[in-house]
Parts: structure tokens; C-alpha cells; sequence
């Protein structure tokens, strides 16, 4: 029983998860919105334009459309900023352990992203190659915790959703993997991911014993 395995990126693989905090923080100030660490747990995972709405219902703002977009563009480049000094020391610890084990036992290996920025993230971390497809928030009209980002990288993989192990930082993802009937791996706090099939703090915890425990389940 073949098993496969789909990383999430940002917050797994790479820690933007702090970059887009930035940069949605300055925006909701612009707006005279409040913005805190447990707001932005909201926001992990979310697609760009889900986020904006979020923060403009959080703060009972309604701008035009216009606004809307170029809020969206200044948002993003802001973000490009921090993401243009990222190398391959920006790898969250034991991410490329885990992906070389994996890959050296043959196990099919997708990225699910709601980033439209995942490939450009790869390519500056020096990863690209370690994945066989990749699905991120530009192949997806349906944001996490629809499932649809995690189906399609399935269905490139030639694996049903039962044969796949996700590893996931936000709720929305966990919630995603969930209703696929995929394993779902939380990373990082376990309290915040508690809907997770297994926690782990970071990828330092998963040792081969662990990967073989998941692949087993
Ligand atoms: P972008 P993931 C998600 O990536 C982030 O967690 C989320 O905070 C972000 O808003 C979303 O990507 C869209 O990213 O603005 O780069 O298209 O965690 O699914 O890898
Ligand atoms: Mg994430």
C-alpha cells in the first residue's frame, strides 16, 4: 500500500509564515484595523484575497474594488521584499533530512501551497527538485480548507487521499487534509492544531521511526 507525501509550504517548509505577519500587520494598521499573532492564526493558510476580506470584515471596513486590489498588490510586494533575501538557510530544521529520506525510498512527494508565490520560494530555497508536482494558489479556485489543493497533488501523484500524509502549520490546512480523508500532521503547536492526526513542534521530531509510524497508519 503505497503511501505519499504532500508538504505545506510556507510555516513547514520555510518560515514566511513570519513575512506575511509583517506585511498583513502593516496593512491592517494603514486601515486602522487591530491585528494581533492570534488574528494572523487565522490567516495561515488563507489565499490573499480570502485574507483581505478578513481583516476588512474584522475591521467593518468596505473599500472599492480598486482599493481592494492595489491593497492586495502592495501587500504582496511588501512580502516579495523579505522572500528576495531568502536562501537555502532560510529551510526550517530537519525539512531537507525529511526530504531526503523520503525521496531516497522512492516515496512520491507533492507541495500543496495556497501561496501564488510557492515556486518562486522554492527556487530561492534551493528545493524545486525534491518535488514532483507541484500545486500551489495559482492552479486552485478553491482555497484551504477546501481540500481541492491537496486533491489535485493526489491525483499528480496517482494516489488516492487515503494514501496521503500532509504536513500542515494552519488550521485551515489540517481542516482541508481532514475532510479528504488524508493523515493530517500538524506543525508546531499542538494546542493550535489540536484537529491534527499526529503534532510535532518542528521536523527535527520526525525520525526515520516516525516517518515509518506515519507511513504505516
Ligand atoms: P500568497 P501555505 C499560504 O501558504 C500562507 O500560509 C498564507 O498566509 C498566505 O496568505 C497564502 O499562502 C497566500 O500566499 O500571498 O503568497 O499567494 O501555508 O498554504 O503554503
Ligand atoms: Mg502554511
Amino acid at each position: 500500500f503505497k503511501k505519499a507525501f504532500i508538504f505545506d509550504l510556507d510555516g513547514v517548509i520555510v518560515d514566511t509564515a513570519k513575512f506575511h505577519f509583517l506585511a498583513w500587520k502593516n496593512l491592517a494598521e494603514s486601515l486602522e484595523v487591530s491585528f494581533s499573532e492570534e488574528e494572523n492564526e487565522q490567516l495561515k493558510g488563507v489565499s490573499r484575497i480570502n485574507s483581505l476580506q478578513k481583516i476588512l470584515e474584522w475591521g467593518n471596513k468596505s473599500i472599492s474594488e480598486d482599493k481592494f486590489n492595489s491593497l492586495m498588490a502592495q501587500k504582496n510586494e511588501e512580502y516579495l521584499a523579505f522572500v528576495d533575501r531568502m536562501s537555502p538557510e532560510d529551510i526550517l530544521p530537519g525539512v531537507l533530512e525529511t526530504l531526503t529520506y523520503l525521496k531516497e525510498n522512492n516515496y512520491p512527494i507533492a507541495l500543496g501551497s495556497a501561496s501564488k508565490n510557492a515556486r518562486h520560494i522554492l527556487t530561492k530555497v534551493g528545493l524545486t527538485s525534491y518535488f514532483d508536482h507541484i500545486v500551489d494558489g495559482n492552479e486552485v479556485s478553491k482555497a484551504k480548507p477546501d481540500p481541492e489543493v491537496f486533491l489535485k497533488g493526489c491525483e499528480l501523484l496517482g494516489v488516492e487521499p487515503e494514501q496521503a500524509i500532509v504536513f500542515e502549520d494552519s488550521q485551515a490546512g489540517i481542516k482541508a487534509a481532514n475532510t479528504a480523508h488524508m493523515l493530517s500532521v500538524g506543525i508546531g503547536d499542538k494546542a493550535v492544531l489540536s484537529e491534527a492526526d499526529f503534532n510535532f513542534e518542528g521536523f527535527t521530531e520526525l525520525t526515520e521511526d516516525t516517518l515509518k509510524t506515519l507511513t504505516n497508519f
